[in-house]
């Protein structure tokens, strides 16, 4: 084995870089070079991942090995319950590096922070020189957002978009976007219309590979979170090219109508299910968003849907990551609005009678699916959590734990940015805290609800109502000069004061009702 070895190139592969084209695989030579892939402690455990997401990343890393080794390619693939594993990819780097003299090591830029930081460390001290590749699977490089935020006294996703359509060509008609505007999202907040229920959606029906995942993740992390029961996630290029081709087949032509719109036990409505496959990297996001405009060009889908989608993909997706790497570590400190609450327990449990939050969290199939759809993350958790002014470490660990496709640079700007304003305002140019005339507007969910959506007060109304103006007033100092929210600042300054002081009871005393009380580490210390 040494003597094979000789000069040979050791290339890490992660959970989450299953492409064929991977940077780090572009000059590998099948006869000499070794691929390593380890399923490792530290990665599965480092938040308490869903068993789907677990599952699915051990499933779909199996699945590439074995069409690494079917390509000729020699593959060191080191499984969870290998008796020498040592739990950390950098552990098994390091025991690769002892199999014998290679010449290099080469990996792809990792997603997360943490991990990169490991990576340069290893770096430092590893026996032969390391090389890190980009990873071109973006379609914008760290270094052109880099640029691109550089004289920006404001990034604002919008701007950020228009230049990634000139860049790629999507949707222009010559210099100008298609139809003559850059954006159609006032085309695609409609309601779902009564009597309407979204399309059967095509799941994966696990491989024998996939059985064998699910099995070892029943049997190894049987205190995470979550149930393996319903797992239907494609692990391979060509599972999710099959839901893909469904999406873009069937699905898309809707998607715009109703991509605000939710509906109680209807997870998926008209989304396209893509974000764990494109985030593994069995779908390649640049080729999504060719074949989205092709079924526009075809006159097979209206424009306001696949721009809409094509947004989400090449705007807000690529905005997200260079928006993570652009600020961390010291994004992961933000906490803008001071929040210093617990989570409530229902966000794991479900068990809570607002129907908008039981389905989004726990109805049994939203859980079982570990999914939820954008405005579900957005509007009723993340609208909840931040209003209760849950600490943002709290709300991430738990975005991070329910979602299959969670992972930090994607995830944390839209916790921390998007939907909470603990960023202070990097993301979005406000909060989206919306009382329960929005959920109302876009659900179905207040009908049926034990609170009454009417309400402003008082134990039957609807507690993002009595939430609502509370935050606001709470967060006055904070949010007064925000020119977005003039116009609900003058309108609880005609209140006046005393009225104002009953609303942040009201909101305090709901926050405690709910749950969200203060964090025990901040509690005063004992005398
Ligand atoms: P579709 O609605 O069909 O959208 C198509 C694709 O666009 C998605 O697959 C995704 O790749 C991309 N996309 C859409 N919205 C966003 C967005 N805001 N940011 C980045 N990409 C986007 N997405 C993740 O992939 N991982 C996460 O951990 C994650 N956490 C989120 C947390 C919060 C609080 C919010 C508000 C959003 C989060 N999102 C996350 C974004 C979005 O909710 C999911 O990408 C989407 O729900 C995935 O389902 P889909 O493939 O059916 O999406
Ligand atoms: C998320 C994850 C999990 C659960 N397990 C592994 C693993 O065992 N081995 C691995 O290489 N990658 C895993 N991953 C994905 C990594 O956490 C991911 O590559 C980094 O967080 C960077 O995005
Ligand atoms: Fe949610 Fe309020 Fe509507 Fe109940 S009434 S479903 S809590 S928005």
């Amino acid at each position: 084995m040494t003597g094979q070895l000789d000069g040979a190139v050791l290339r890490l592969v992660l959970g989450d870089q299953l492409s064929d084209d991977l940077a780090g695989l572009a000059d590998l030579d099948p006869d000499h070079d070794v691929v390593l892939m380890a399923e490792v402690r530290e990665e599965a455990t480092y938040v308490r991942h869903h068993k789907q997401k677990i599952a699915l990343i051990f499933a779909a890393m199996r699945a590439f090995a074995v069409r690494l080794e079917a390509r000729g390619v020699c593959v060191r693939y080191v499984r969870i319950d290998a008796p020498e594993n040592t739990g950390s990819i950098v552990g098994e780097l390091h025991r690769a590096l002892d199999l014998g003299p290679f010449s290099k090591v080469v990996l792809t830029e990792c997603g997360e922070w943490r991990l990169a930081q490991a990576l340069a460390a290893f770096a430092g001290v590893a026996s032969v020189p390391v090389e890190t590749r980009e990873d071109r699977r973006f379609i914008c490089s760290r270094d052109r957002f880099r640029r691109w935020a550089a004289d920006r006294r404001e990034l604002r996703m919008e701007y950020f978009y228009r230049e990634m359509r000139r860049k790629t060509g999507l949707l222009m008609d010559g210099p100008d976007p298609e139809g003559g505007r850059w954006n159609y999202d006032a085309e695609n907040r409609r309601k779902l219309t009564r009597g309407l229920r979204p399309p059967e959606r095509l799941r994966t029906l696990p491989s024998p590979l996939t059985r064998e995942a699910i099995a070892d993740v029943a049997r190894l992390f049987p205190d995470h979170f979550g149930d393996l029961e319903a797992f239907g996630w494609p692990t391979t290029a060509e599972e999710a090219e099959a839901v893909l081709a469904d999406f873009l087949d069937r699905i898309l032509p809707a998607f715009g109508d109703w991509q605000d719109a939710m509906a109680e036990g209807e997870p998926w409505m008209w989304h396209g299910l893509i974000s764990t496959s494109i985030n593994l990297g069995l779908l390649d996001p640049l080729d999504v968003c060719r074949r989205a405009e092709a079924v526009y060009r075809e006159g097979r889908a209206p424009l306001n849907a696949v721009e809409g989608f094509i947004r989400q993909i090449l705007g807000w997706r690529e905005f997200m990551r260079g928006v993570y790497w652009l600020k961390v570590p010291e994004y992961r400190q933000r906490n803008a609005l001071d929040a210093d609450r617990v989570l409530p327990w229902f966000y794991w449990s479900g068990e809570t009678d607002m129907a908008c939050v039981a389905d989004v969290v726990a109805t049994s199939r939203t859980n079982a699916y570990a999914y939820a759809h954008h405005i579900q993350r957005l509007m009723v958790t993340g609208n909840l959590a931040m209003m209760l002014g849950v600490h943002p470490d709290a709300v991430d660990a738990w975005y991070m734990t329910v979602y299959a496709d969670a992972y930090e640079w994607v995830e944390m700007p839209n916790t921390r940015g998007m939907a909470t304003f603990a960023d202070g305002g990097v993301v979005g140019s406000k909060p989206y805290a919306a009382s329960g005339a929005y959920i109302n507007r876009m659900s179905d969910y207040c009908g049926a609800c034990r609170y009454d959506v009417k309400g402003k007060s008082g134990d039957g109304a609807c507690p993002f109502n009595r939430l609502y103006w509370g935050f606001l007033e709470r967060n006055r100092a904070r949010l007064r000069d925000n020119i977005r929210l003039a116009m609900p600042y003058r309108t609880l300054d005609g209140f006046g004061e005393s009225q104002r002081a009953t609303l942040l009871a009201e909101a305090e005393r709901t926050r405690l009702s709910l749950g969200a009380v203060l964090r025990e580490e901040d509690a005063a210390p004992p005398d």
